[in-house]
């Protein structure tokens, strides 16, 4: 009897996968990979059922014989475990971003003279629409406030990129790259003050309003569905704090980073060029705590950050300031350096493994920018956000291209530069 191998996330089920199921059992004894939620969190969006309903369901589907985990997108582990004769799947994979994957299926096969079966994909289905219609329900505030702490279940690091406005927050929505057997896109959404308060031709210093930065986060949820992380800057005055946080948590935001910084805030990448004070570890806890105490679900959380490193006030009181931080109830800690080197950074990663338990640990390595994500995660920490980098790529694309139109008076040089009219207008669908 010949084994036959598919994979499939079985997270929505359509009459194309029964095809699949069909004509792949006719062939033999059908093991059927089901993708475990790792598996389909590293490209695409949560899955709304988890991986055992996911799997009854197959299991329960005519012509399976069997139902077995695939942890990673790429199939070689199971393919090797397995050793099918066949692996069937739709000819949509020949191209774009799932061709490695593909290409890894039919080498790992050529070792025991297995074969790759194509089969026509089904037209009349539209999976994008059917993950839209899926999307829009995960984008409402309760499951996309409960969005990050899955995620940090599941994925070794949470890679989180900033946003801006809308058209940011598309980006970082919809940028994917397939690399070696992986997908890569982003997890989290990372709405920073810098960049919020630059975006409207504003200092970083806690002069655009929470009632505005509301603004910039409702334009960004309206076009986007992944876990948003705000800046909540210094978080303001307690009795201010514990306000906001509870419009913030009812908005389906997923998590607020506040720092620990007193007075006229100015941005910690200026470190000491500039006069800031930093809060004392008492009262800091005490805004902590009484945030803590305002908030109404167990999804959401309230995240430390400690500028001790930026203020060379030393790693003694970093990480004193991260024990008191816990303590106080703070649901992660996020440590701030703005050194070239990343060695203080891994520093305090280690003293912290020895007591942060589980506590997730996130950096922003805007300065120690040449450190991998997997570098990070092995060093324990949980989350890593890449703060301004949209921001600050866009503006010199915008200078150049009105120096060009200044120095030639007219815009056609102009327009090689530029996406087309076409694309534009299309950029953005009419729903
Ligand atoms: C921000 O993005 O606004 C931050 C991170 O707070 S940093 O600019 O590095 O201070
Ligand atoms: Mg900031």
């Amino acid at each position: 009897m010949k084994t036959v191998y598919i994979a499939i996330s079985a997270d929505i089920l359509h009459h194309g996968h029964i095809n699949l199921i069909k004509e792949a059992s006719k062939n033999g004894k059908l093991i059927v990979g089901v993708l475990k939620d790792e598996a389909i969190a590293t490209y695409k969006r949560l899955p709304v059922l988890d991986y055992e309903s996911r799997c009854l369901i197959i299991k329960n589907i005519v012509g399976v014989d069997e139902v077995v985990p695939q942890k990673t997108l790429d199939y070689t582990d199971n393919l090797r475990k397995y050793k099918p004769d066949y692996v069937f799947h739709g000819d949509d994979w020949q191209e774009g971003i799932q061709s490695k994957i593909r290409q890894n299926v039919i080498n790992t096969l050529k070792e025991w003279g297995g074969e790759l079966i194509e089969i026509p994909y089904t037209k009349d289905v539209s999976i994008d629409k059917l993950n839209n219609i899926v999307k829009n329900v995960g984008s409402v505030s309760e499951s996309r406030r409960s969005k990050l702490k899955t995620l940090l279940s599941l994925k070794p690091i949470v890679r989180t990129m900033e946003a801006h406005n809308g058209l940011s927050a598309l980006v970082v929505e919809n940028a994917k790259v397939s690399k070696d057997e992986k997908i890569n896109s982003f997890d989290a959404i990372w709405v920073s003050s810098l960049t919020d308060s630059t975006a409207k031709g504003k200092p970083d210093i806690e002069l655009v309003d929470m009632t505005s930065r509301m603004n910039t986060i409702n334009e960004i949820m309206e076009v986007s569905t992944k876990p948003i992380i705000l800046d909540g800057d210094t978080g303001g005055l307690i009795e201010h704090f514990v306000f906001n946080i509870k419009t913030i948590e009812r908005m389906g935001v997923s998590a607020i980073i506040i720092e620990d910084k007193m007075g006229l805030k100015k941005n910690s990448l200026f470190g000491t060029e500039v006069e800031q004070t930093q809060d004392s570890i008492e009262h800091f806890c005490e805004k902590i705590s009484a945030g803590k105490k305002a908030l109404r679900t167990d999804d959401f959380m309230i995240i430390a950050r400690i500028e001790s490193l930026i203020l060379k006030q030393g790693m003694d009181d970093a990480i004193k300031r991260a024990k008191a931080y816990i303590d106080a109830g703070a649901d992660g800690i996020m440590i701030h350096s703005r050194e070239k080197s990343p060695n203080e950074i891994f520093e305090f990663c280690e003293k912290y493994q020895e007591f942060g338990s589980h506590i997730p640990l996130v950096v922003v390595p805007t300065s120690f920018n040449q450190v991998y994500e997997d570098e990070f995660a092995k060093r324990g920490v949980s989350i890593v956000i890449y703060a301004n980098h949209l921001i600050r790529s866009a503006y010199p694309a915008m200078m150049d291209t009105a120096n060009l139109i200044l120095e030639k008076e007219r815009c056609l040089e102009a327009d090689e530069k530029c996406l087309s009219i076409k694309k534009i207008l299309t950029l953005i669908p009419d729903q």
